[in-house]
Formats: C-alpha cells, structure tokens, sequence
C-alpha cells in the first residue's frame, strides 16, 4: 500500500474549542447588543473568524473598521480562554489513533480554520505528532473551499488521493469532498453525512477502516 496522509481538522475532533468560542462571541454580543445563543454558535462550527461575524450580524451592515475591532476584541476574549487549556482536553481516544497512525509510519497534518491552530496544538502538546499545519493563516480561501486541505496535503508531500481528511464541520466535510479527500465525519449525520464514513466520536476511528478507505 502506498503511503496514506491523514489530515485532521482541529476544533470538535482534535479538541472541542467550540465552547471558548461561544463564550468569546456571546461576551463581545453581549457588548454590542447583539442576538446570540447557543443555536447561531452551532452554525459557526469549521467557519472563519470573519464569515463567523457575518453569521452574527445577521445581514446588519457594519463598517470594515469596527468589524477589525469586533473579531480583535473575540479573539483576545477567545486566547484569553485558551490559556488554561491543556493535555486534559485533548478528545478521548486522539492520543491513541495518532499513535496508531505513526506506528503505520503514515503521514499526519492539520487543517483549520483557526488563526490559533498553532498555540492550541502546543497548549495540548501534541504539535509533535504534525507533519504539516494548514491554519487560518495558510489561504485566503475558507471552508467550504478545499484549499486549506489541498495546502495540508502539500506540506506532507502526498497526492489528494492518497489522503484521508478528518471533519466534524458540514462546511469542513464539503470542503474536503470538493477537493476530492476520501472523508471520515465525525458526529451527526444532518451535519456529516455526506463523508464516507461516519462516526459519532475521534476516538471511535480505527486504522483499519482508514485502510479500507484506498
Ligand atoms: P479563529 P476548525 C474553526 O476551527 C472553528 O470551528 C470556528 O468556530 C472558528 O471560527 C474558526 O476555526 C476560526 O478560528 O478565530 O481561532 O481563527 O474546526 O477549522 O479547526
Ligand atoms: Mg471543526
């Protein structure tokens, strides 16, 4: 079998950061007077910072200064939060599939949206275990566009089809499919089902069927 590169999304499959970023966006709503819960910030999940506040403002028109001062102000709000985060929240079961994966001596990368993709991935202590890393500052081009994907694959020098992209994001997934990524879900079928196989948890993954996969 020709080598395989596994690259992973971060946010609700590496770790679940998604609660530090509702509690980021609902203290800057909470400033601005804005509409937020606990639905829209479902809505947020594998989304960049700025579509991120454009889902927020709802259609409201804000010029381009105050927007820059909003995403400035969530994310101090957001690192801020991510300062007491450690190996413990790590998702069960990732230690051991990225194990699993090494010992096949197969290829791992990253691919987030995140600008903080770096400082969490250190937080956790797993940056190690990375061969390469797409973040928020890798493309111009968000989720649902592949190119964050297509930038992992390039980092750890393998062909799109030789990679397996790892999503809990309905955005994430279609951005993965688009590219040409064979692609494992993670979570619920209204959001993941289109992936090529699903599963409810990270931890749930097995080496074995991402063999299966080519
Ligand atoms: P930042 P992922 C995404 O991470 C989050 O799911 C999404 O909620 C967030 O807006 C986005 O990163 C950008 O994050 O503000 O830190 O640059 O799922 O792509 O790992
Ligand atoms: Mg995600």
């Amino acid at each position: 079998m020709n080598q395989i590169g596994v690259i992973f999304d971060l946010d609700g499959v590496i770790t679940d950061t998604a609660e530090y970023h509702y509690q980021a966006w609902q203290w800057l709503a909470d400033r601005e007077g804005l509409q937020f819960d606990r639905e829209i910030n479902e809505k947020l999940r594998g989304v960049s910072r700025r579509a991120s506040l454009e889902i927020i403002l709802d259609g409201q028109s804000v010029d381009d200064s105050d927007m820059e001062r909003m995403m400035q102000e969530k994310n101090d709000h957001y690192v801020d939060l991510l300062h007491k985060i450690n190996e413990k929240d790590i998702l069960p079961g990732v230690v051991d599939l990225l194990d699993g994966i090494q010992s096949q001596h197969w290829k791992i990368a990253l691919a987030s949206a995140s600008k903080n993709a770096r400082f969490i991935l250190e937080k956790l202590d797993l940056l190690a275990y990375f061969d390469g890393i797409g973040d928020g500052y890798s493309v111009k081009r968000s989720k649902p566009e592949p190119d964050v994907f297509i930038h992992a694959a390039g980092q750890i020098s393998l062909p799109i089809s030789q990679c397996v992209v790892v999503e809990d994001a309905e955005a994430g997934v279609a951005a993965a499919l688009s590219g040409g990524f064979k692609t494992i879900g993670i979570g619920a079928q209204e959001r993941v089902g289109r992936a090529n196989i699903i599963y409810p948890a990270p931890g749930d993954i097995q080496v074995e069927a991402i063999k299966s996969l080519f």
